[in-house]
């Protein structure tokens, strides 16, 4: 029997810009009485469904976009007499779809590292429950990636998680529910070696992958005190220190390295933080900016964000400290209005933005905004192809329309143009010129001139692009670029001698 992990995909570029973590991290948790599982990322290239063969199991992790080829490929694999099962996000949060339209024998929900191997026994022994209930694990139970199994040059950046979980409960978005609001936060030796292990392998650029790096902030400390809640500060404390403490690892690792992160921008009131982050090569951490207006940030449950010039000065102080801010915002709130799409551009340029993403609000499964959608369309919803449109992720991806949250004065399609428009002007080849300054030369110029594009055209195929030719076009532009790309980011693999500044305990 073999252990097969499918990452699905309906478009594959041949090479990836982040390895897919959950693939690496379940041939982790695979028992060596299984064999090695054989891993298939088809954002690199389609799975060869030969290799699939009955008695097998196939483990297919989908997070909403990529459902539908999920469901596709499970179907296959069960015809060809293989043992389907589902994980990740979207199977956790509807189980029996998986088992209706992907051919599902086993759903496991919520973490996978200590249910996987109780799945293949089971699956082995022929007693296989319908769901399984993986729950959130402790972070002492997370697994470590197996980096051994990664394909040689095809992934520009490796993705270490170090923290699951967000404090914060943001209308759009599905992490606190699922992750839960508890921070999870990994050892700091077992996060390191890891990373050294990736770096051995070559990689400098490691994604962090975590909800959110910076889940205890100032404000939290100082209520906790101003309640006298000294169980509550203690815990506070504790889990900060541990922070400080991955981040002095972290300075340890040769120091080529570069790391990314995400964060909330509250971390800008916090001096020490952004100086251990800088002395970890923490070099990027994208923001969630959502909007520039305190009614935006009200409209998405973020008044924890600053706007206007507060807003400025605070995207600014990550760049004053080594931090590069890739900003995050987020077009289509109610009380955003025609001039709103303007004045956030002007933001994103005067706040030194190194580069930023600007989406649709879309209402993502098992969010606040998703279930108040959802209830308001009621039975009147429209459909595609007989598909409610609340169930857009099962519309095949031709007629799959944008799904965008209703706006009280403006259509769909001017929410799109408008946030084209914005795309178009953040990544002019002269603004991007301009923001190249940030690198120290020219072939690095040349590089982020270069990176800057192949952002701009992967994002056209999630993001706001509905005209197939264009899509088409992005794809090929992404293609061509992907391959130079990888080549800026790969290192020269290293010993442990040599990738050694202090080695950490479990990586000698
Ligand atoms: C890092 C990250 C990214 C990175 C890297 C992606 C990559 N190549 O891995 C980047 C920045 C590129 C990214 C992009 C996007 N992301 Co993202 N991302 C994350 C993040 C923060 C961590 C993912 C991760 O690596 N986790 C670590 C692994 C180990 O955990 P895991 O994937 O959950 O897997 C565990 C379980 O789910 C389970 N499991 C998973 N698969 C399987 C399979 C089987 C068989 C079994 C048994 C178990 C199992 O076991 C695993 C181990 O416990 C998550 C948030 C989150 N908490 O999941 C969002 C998240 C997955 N992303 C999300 C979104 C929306 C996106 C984008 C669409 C954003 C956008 N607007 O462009 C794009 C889509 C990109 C794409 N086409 O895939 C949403 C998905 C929501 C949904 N309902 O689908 C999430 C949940 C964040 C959110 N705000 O809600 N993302
Ligand atoms: S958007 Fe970011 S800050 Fe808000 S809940 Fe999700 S992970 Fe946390």
């Amino acid at each position: 029997m073999t252990v097969h992990l499918v990452n699905p995909s309906h478009l594959s570029f041949g090479v990836g810009v982040i390895t897919p973590r959950w693939l690496f991290v379940l041939a982790g948790a695979t028992p060596e009485r299984f064999g090695t599982p054989n891993i298939a990322d088809e954002t690199l290239e389609a799975l060869d469904l030969e290799t699939i063969k009955a008695g097998d199991v196939v483990g297919i992790g989908i997070h909403t976009g990529n459902a539908l080829r999920g469901y596709e490929i499970g179907v296959d694999a069960r015809k060809r007499g293989a043992t389907v099962v589902f994980g990740g996000i979207h199977a956790t949060l509807y189980p029996e779809e998986a088992r209706e339209l992907g051919g599902a024998h086993a759903v496991v929900r919520g973490d996978g590292d200590v249910m996987w191997p109780a799945v293949l026994d089971d699956a082995g022994q022929g007693r296989l429950q319908a769901t399984y209930e993986g729950g959130r694990l402790e972070a002492d139970q997370f697994v470590a990636a197996r980096w051994d199994l990664l394909p040689q040059g095809r992934y520009m950046w490796g993705s270490v998680q170090t923290v699951r979980g967000c404090p914060k409960h943001c209308s759009f978005c599905s992490v606190w529910r699922t992750d839960g609001q508890k921070p999870r936060q990994r050892g700091a030796d077992v996060v390191a070696a890891e990373i050294f292990e990736l770096r051995r392998r070559g990689f400098r650029f490691v994604a962090l992958a975590d909800d959110n790096f910076y889940p205890v902030t100032l404000a939290d400390l100082a209520m906790a005190e101003r309640q006298r809640n000294t169980a509550r500060l203690e815990q506070l404390r504790a889990l900060r220190a541990e922070r400080f403490e991955l981040m002095e690892r972290l300075a340890e690792l040769p120091s080529d390295m570069v790391f990314f992160t995400q964060i909330t921008m509250e971390a800008a009131e916090d001096p020490a933080f952004l100086a251990a982050m800088k002395k970890a090569n923490i070099k990027g951490a994208l923001v969630g900016v959502e909007a520039v207006t305190p009614e935006g940030l009200k409209d998405v449950y973020k008044g924890f964000n600053d706007s206007g010039e507060d807003l400025v000065q605070r995207l600014q102080t990550f760049r004053e400290h080594g931090v590069h801010v890739p900003g995050s915002f987020i077009f289509g709130l109610p009380s955003d209005r025609a001039a709103t799409f303007d004045a956030t551009a002007d933001v994103a340029e005067r706040a030194g933005l190194t580069f930023a993403q600007f989406v649709m609000l879309t209402p993502y499964p098992g969010t606040v905004d998703f279930e108040a959608w959802e209830k308001k369309a009621g039975d009147s919803v429209q459909r595609v192809s007989g598909i409610p449109v609340t169930r857009h992720w099962l519309i095949p991806q031709a007629q799959r329309p944008k799904v965008y949250s209703p706006h009280p004065v403006m259509t769909p399609d001017e929410i799109r143009a408008r946030t084209q428009a914005v795309w178009d002007r953040f990544y002019s080849l002269r603004r991007i010129w301009v923001r190249s300054r940030c690198t120290p030369n020219l072939r690095a110029r040349l590089a982020f001139v270069l990176i800057s594009k192949l952002y701009r055209q992967m994002y056209a195929n999630t993001g706001i692009a509905t005209d197939t030719a264009r899509v088409n076009r992005a794809n090929r532009w992404a293609r061509l670029i992907a391959k130079p790309c990888i080549r800026l980011f790969t290192a020269r693999p290293l010993t442990v001698a040599q990738a050694s500044r202090r080695p950490s305990p479990a990586a000698v």
